[in-house]
């Protein structure tokens, strides 16, 4: 192998480009080292944020990347909060209207698996909300379900829950997580 060759771990040129991020205010940073670890296995390109990013950060690397699928991690408890403002800030942008974006980790201070919060996350955007218990394996799923990247979201299928007021992107479909996952 050419050594100037950039090293891509296990990437598949079908691979996606995926953005892993926490949000502005959670400064712990394994659960990044986790996700960008599983993702590379499962052969997708990582370009990892770190913590503690400022939404402005987050959405012009995302407008830059223009990545397949984007991850946003947080455990410090104002996931929820930090959720619902940056989801907002992303898909305000036209070319990140329809950019697979999931959540998960611990997102409030009161344990996983609020179906309200699930519900409003959706709602507000996310593709896929995944909070501990099978959140890892369900969110396995739905990265596999995932169409290889250059290729369009398959026309058929379940439409994407959208924010009020924000457009319902033409033809937008995704696959349906399971379980933790969520689309409802
Ligand atoms: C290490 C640690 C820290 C370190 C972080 C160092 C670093 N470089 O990361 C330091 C000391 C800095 C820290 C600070 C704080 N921490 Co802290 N920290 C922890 C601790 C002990 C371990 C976290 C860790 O690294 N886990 C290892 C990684 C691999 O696991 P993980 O983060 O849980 O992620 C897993 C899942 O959540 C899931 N996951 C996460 N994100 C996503 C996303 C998707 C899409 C999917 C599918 C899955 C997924 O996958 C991972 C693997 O299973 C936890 C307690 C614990 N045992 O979890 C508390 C904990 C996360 N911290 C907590 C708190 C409150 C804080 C502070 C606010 C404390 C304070 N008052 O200052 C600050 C936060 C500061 C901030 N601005 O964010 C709370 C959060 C409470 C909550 N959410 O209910 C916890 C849970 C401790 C507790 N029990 O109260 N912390």
């Amino acid at each position: 192998m050419n050594q100037l060759e950039p090293q891509r771990g296990k990437a598949e040129p079908a691979g996606l480009d995926v953005v892993v991020t926490t949000m502005a205010s959670d400064s712990h940073t394994w659960n990044l080292v986790f996700l960008q670890l599983l993702l590379e296995e499962l052969g997708h390109r990582v370009t990892n944020l770190g913590a503690c990013v400022p939404d402005e950060l987050l959405v012009s690397e995302c407008r830059r990347i223009r990545p397949d699928l984007v991850v946003l991690s947080s455990v410090n408890g104002h996931g929820y909060h930090d959720g619902l403002r940056v989801i907002a800030a992303l898909r305000a942008c036209p070319e990140l209207a329809r950019t697979p974006t999931v959540i998960g980790g611990k997102l409030g201070i009161a344990g996983s698996g609020d179906p309200d919060r699930q519900r409003s996350l959706l709602a507000a955007g996310y593709d896929g909300v995944f909070e501990e218990g099978r959140s890892v394996a369900d969110f396995r799923s739905f990265v596999g379900a995932l169409p290889p990247a250059g290729r369009p979201l398959p026309t058929a299928g379940r439409p994407v829950p959208t924010a009020a007021g924000r457009p319902l992107p033409a033809a937008r479909t995704l696959p349906a997580a399971t379980a933790s996952g969520v689309l409802l």
